[in-house]
């Protein structure tokens, strides 16, 4: 594509930006200046301070998704007609391999890593997005496809990105403190979908009834994932999974792959995505059968005592909370809390309140978990800090409990990541039930 910017400003000094300085740089004729507010980091291209007169200097902004569209430098430049873009959108502009991209509030990282191992049995091909490499990294490669997990931050900021195959898993509450409504959140997530033609195809959950209804209207190539009914796609029926892609297949047996129960979604889509792209059968099954769930998501820690210690901290989100409690045992301990996002826990004490005997809760939203407990009877401690909610949480484990961290919450009110988290709990833990032996 013909590229007319001369002066870009580049938001954030992360991944994104810097994957989108490998390319500027290379531009012909063509200045920019790195913004990022961390004083940490510096050079002659650097700012960390913005005012409205250095913004309305250039000509396009490529803001990295940690950066609100809220922002006001960017809302200013807006105003006064800068094109602003995200990384994702610049990195769209500058490759040409086409794009299977991957959102849903949950499990879109398992299904764009599965899906990105189901290509690779036949294609050249990699994953991208949120899952850690900006896809912006992708122009220099060269690939027959490209696997990308897209965020609902990277696609309040695209414009002509239009995949060829979209899929979304799942949508529920997440992010409102960002997006700073539900509705807002949904906008920026079937955003994805905007794009399409009569020759994209798009995946859908046909059990999700929220992602159903707001698609209903949408006349494109739709395919479709379910766990309980024959939709068109692939689908499960007699705990097995089968295809209906050209013909009626039997892919594989969930018998076959208990590591991947508490993911079987992100696995039909990801056979979807296979089949769709002619992998073959053998090819999908060897790749699905050799996957392995990454740590963090209902990785089982310890048992000791007659106690499981379970590490979910990849639960972010309230969605994500109920799903992990739907695929333990009854006799929860559940450490819940962290980082609130703005998202309302009820639902969790609604769907499963027989199956919790106590909730720890901890972090910035320690005082409105114990809250929502309380409104719903359930017997509640409060911790000071993570280290004192394990702690507490692993007095109170009695045999036959289930101590789950499957928080709902963000970590970066104490730590890095979610994986540092998971990693604090796993030591914290291990290193309980050594001394306990
Ligand atoms: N910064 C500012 N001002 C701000 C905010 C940030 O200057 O107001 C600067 C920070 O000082 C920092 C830089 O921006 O130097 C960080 O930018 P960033 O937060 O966009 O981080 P990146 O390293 O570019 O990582 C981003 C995604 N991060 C976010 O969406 C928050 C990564 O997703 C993604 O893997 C990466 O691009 C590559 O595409 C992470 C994430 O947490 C995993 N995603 C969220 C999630 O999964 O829930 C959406």
């Amino acid at each position: 594509m013909s590229f007319d910017y001369k002066n870009i400003l580049i938001m954030g000094y992360g991944r994104s930006g810097q994957a989108v300085e490998e390319i500027v740089k290379k531009l012909p004729g063509v200045k920019y200046t790195i913004f990022d507010s961390d004083k940490k980091i510096k050079g002659g291209n650097y700012c960390y301070r913005l005012s409205k007169k250095i913004v309305s200097q250039y000509d396009l902004i490529v803001v990295s998704p940690g950066i609100s569209v809220y922002n006001k430098y960017i809302t200013y430049a807006e105003k006064i007609g800068i094109k602003v873009i995200g990384e994702l959108e610049f990195g769209y502009w500058f490759t040409e391999s086409p794009i299977v991209a991957i959102t849903g509030t949950n499990g879109k990282t398992t299904t764009t890593m599965l899906a990105g191992d189901v290509l690779a049995k036949k294609y050249r091909s990699g994953t991208y997005g949120n899952i850690g490499t900006p896809l912006s990294l992708a122009y220099a490669e060269d690939k027959e496809y490209l696997v990308c997990e897209v965020s609902s931050f990277q696609l309040e900021t695209t414009y002509m990105f239009k995949p060829y195959i979209s899929v979304i898993l799942n949508i529920a509450e997440d992010h409102i403190d960002r997006h700073k409504t539900f509705e807002n959140y949904i906008n920026s997530k079937l955003g994805l979908l905007k794009n399409c033609t009569e020759k994209s195809i798009v995946i859908l959950n046909a059990d999700d009834s929220l992602l159903m209804e707001r698609t209903k209207h949408i006349s494109v190539r739709k395919y479709y994932i379910s766990m309980y009914e024959k939709v068109r796609g692939v689908y499960v029926k007699d705990g097995k999974i089968y295809s209906n892609i050209g013909k009626v297949e039997e892919v594989i047996s969930l018998d076959e792959i208990p590591n991947l129960s508490s993911v079987v979604y992100d696995v039909l889509a990801a056979v979807l995505i296979g089949m769709l792209l002619k992998v073959g059968v053998e090819n999908i099954v060897e790749a699905v059968k050799s996957f392995k769930v990454s740590r963090h998501r209902l990785e089982v820690v310890a048992e000791s005592n007659g106690i499981t210690y379970i590490n979910d901290s990849k639960s972010t989100n309230v969605h994500s909370t109920m799903h992990a409690l739907k695929n333990v045992a009854n006799n929860v301990v559940l450490l819940l809390g962290g980082s609130d996002k703005d998202l309302n826990f009820a639902p969790i004490f609604e769907e499963y309140l027989g199956k919790i005997d106590c909730v720890v809760a901890f972090g910035k939203a320690r005082n409105k978990v114990a809250k929502t407990a309380n409104k719903y009877n359930v017997n509640y401690k409060v911790a000071k800090n993570f280290k004192d909610a394990v702690d507490i949480a692993f007095v109170q484990a009695k045999p036959g409990n289930v101590v789950l961290l499957s928080p709902a919450c963000s970590s970066l009110d104490e730590f890095k990541s979610y994986t540092e988290r998971g990693d604090e709990f796993v030591r914290l833990i291990k290193g309980r039930v050594n001394a306990k032996m």
